[in-house]
């Protein structure tokens, strides 16, 4: 099955305000994807029956959101051999330096691809870079946007 679109999963809807940022790159990129409240906590059970179907379910990559213990990406990437994109969430306390570590520092055998703490739109970024391995069109959309981006920053303007 070719895979099409991009799984958004985040542990709590608190997460949403920052994960908008990787809905707005899918848009942009014109990537279908679907976006979910999961937790490896609280909803363990929903979560590896949804991650376990990804491939099937016609996913070419999951970016998986969590603050705090941020053990979603890593249970998520457990359950699938689909590339898992960890976004680290800003949380309440220690300025998210703990959703980091423990997303970033997964021991061998697992890879999470771990983005900035808040990184939703590198995540995203990330994920279409996936699909365009084998996305012509996604390919060419890409090169035009680090066009644009360069353009922007050439063009800076200091007053
Ligand atoms: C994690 O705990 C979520 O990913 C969120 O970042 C954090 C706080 O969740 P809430 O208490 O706001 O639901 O599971």
């Amino acid at each position: 099955m070719t895979a099409m679109k991009i799984g958004i999963v985040m542990g709590s809807a608190s997460d949403w305000p920052v994960m908008k940022g990787s809905a707005e790159i899918l848009d942009e990129f014109g990537v279908e994807y679907d976006k979910k409240v999961l937790s490896a906590h609280r909803t363990p059970h929903e979560l590896e029956a949804w991650v376990s179907g990804a491939r099937e379910a016609g996913y070419a990559a999951i970016i998986a959101a969590a603050g705090g213990a941020a053990h979603l990406a890593g249970v998520c990437a457990a359950f699938t051999t689909l590339p898992v994109i960890g976004v680290p969430i800003k949380a309440r306390t220690l300025d998210g330096l703990d959703s980091l570590l423990s997303m970033v520092q997964m021991p061998s055998g697992i890879p999470v691809a771990t983005v900035s703490i808040d990184g939703a739109k590198n995540a995203a970024l990330l994920a279409v870079e996936i699909m365009a391995v084998t996305d012509k069109g996604l390919e060419e959309k890409m090169a035009s946007f680090r066009k644009k981006q360069a353009e922007k920053v050439l063009a800076s303007e200091l007053n």
